[in-house]
């Protein structure tokens, strides 16, 4: 067990590009920073784990694919690793992000632990566990036992918490703590960057998402054929998976040239320093990790007001937001941005100042520290 100022932490995420396995990553990096002692806990090393970070370790989760089974099973190994974990290292807490099934395994191995060795369990809702599989009956009970039994639960915004007390009829406490964001320095000019991608003088716009069906790239795509203007811009979509089954579409609108897409960026920032005007056109975001990321390189993003993204970025202060759907809204607000390079200055210059005034690792790592020395009390 740790001393009471640091703490040993065990985290467990979706290791895969993903919003919620980004937040953790970066979360496990900057409390190992801090001085706790960080332990991930996942079937693989999370996207954006530090590499050699000191206090940070990884322990891998081995499946097995027992003939018996038809589906592998992944809630009981990972269970019995968490156990494991926390008895050799002592763990304080266990901080699970995304309910299913991380938040059941945490219980699970706190459950199979003597009294003395049981680690508190933090669980952070990060989106479709409430707005997908809470709604799903398969599911729900399942995830709304979890979140009683958590001795903490958090959310990414207020959104998040209404809907999870409203789909999965809460009656526990739930607290919000936004995600946030801590820029690494580019490793690239942005003159270096921009060229490698065959830009000259082009505005240059940016999708960065995992192209999962909600993130609408439909829309994005329809947004782009209405964006009418004389000054040349082109589009970059920053995709975690696979862009290929979109290639059809983008041809078929006529947008092959304007669209460069590259897979699966590690180096983020090189990127985000060489953008414009960021593009989002999702049907539900709890938070929206990639438009914080733009903001902090002073980038403004037109964008849908769905979700938490109107606690995220304010309209016509930090950033365009426009109801969902609505194509041409979006097409117009993106035109005025290309068009304008006083707005895209004036939006971009506040929505980076509202990223490192409340989106900050500064702004919001203490608050989980401040939520785990609660729940480990005297610890
Ligand atoms: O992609 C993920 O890892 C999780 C995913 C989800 O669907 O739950 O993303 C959510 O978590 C991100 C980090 O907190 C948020 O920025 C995203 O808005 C949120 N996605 C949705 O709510 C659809």
């Amino acid at each position: 067990m740790a001393s009471a100022q640091f703490l040993k932490i065990g985290i467990t995420c979706y290791p895969s590009v993903g919003g919620s396995g980004i937040l953790a990553s970066i979360l496990g990096e900057e409390l190992a920073r801090r001085g706790h002692e960080v332990h991930f806990i996942s079937y693989g090393r999370p996207f954006r784990m530090p590499a050699e970070a000191p206090r940070v370790y990884f322990h891998p989760v081995e499946i097995n694919d027992y003939e018996l089974f038809k589906y592998p099973d992944y809630t009981l190994p990972l269970s019995v690793k968490m156990a494991e974990v926390t008895r050799e290292h002592g763990l304080d807490l266990l901080h699970v992000h995304y309910a299913v099934p991380h938040a059941t395994a945490a219980i699970l191995a706190r459950d199979m632990l003597p009294t003395d060795l049981q680690p508190k369990v933090v669980t952070t809702l990060h989106g479709t566990d409430t707005t997908l599989l809470g709604r799903d009956p398969g599911y729900g009970p399942a995830i709304r036992h979890a979140l009683s039994c958590s001795d903490a639960v958090t959310t990414v915004s207020n959104f998040l918490r209404r809907e999870t007390i409203r789909v999965l009829k809460v009656e526990r406490p739930i607290e919000v703590i936004y995600n946030f964001f801590e820029p690494k320095e580019p490793k690239r000019s942005r003159e270096a960057v921009r060229k490698a991608l065959g830009l000259g003088d082009e505005v240059l716009l940016l999708h960065a998402s995992n192209l999962r069906p909600v993130k609408r790239i439909d829309l994005l795509l329809e947004t782009m054929t209405k964006i009418v203007t004389p000054v040349p811009f082109k589009l970059l979509v920053m995709a975690g998976g696979d862009f290929a089954p979109f290639l059809p579409e983008v041809q078929r609108l006529g947008l092959e040239n304007r669209i460069i897409v590259r897979e699966n960026v590690t180096e983020i920032e090189d990127y985000l320093q060489a953008a414009d005007v960021g593009l989002f056109t999702s049907e539900m975001e709890s938070f929206c990790l990639s438009l914080l990321e733009a903001m902090c390189f002073g980038c403004p993003s037109v964008s849908t007001a769905v979700g938490g993204i109107p606690e995220v970025a304010v309209h016509e202060e930090s950033g365009l937001l426009y109801p969902f759907g609505d194509a041409d809204a979006l097409a117009a607000g993106a035109k005025r941005l290309i068009e304008e390079p006083a707005s895209r200055s004036r939006l971009g210059g506040a929505a980076k100042a509202r990223a490192k005034q409340l989106f900050s690792a500064d702004a919001i790592v203490p608050q989980y520290e401040a939520l785990y020395r609660r729940v480990c009390g005297s610890r």
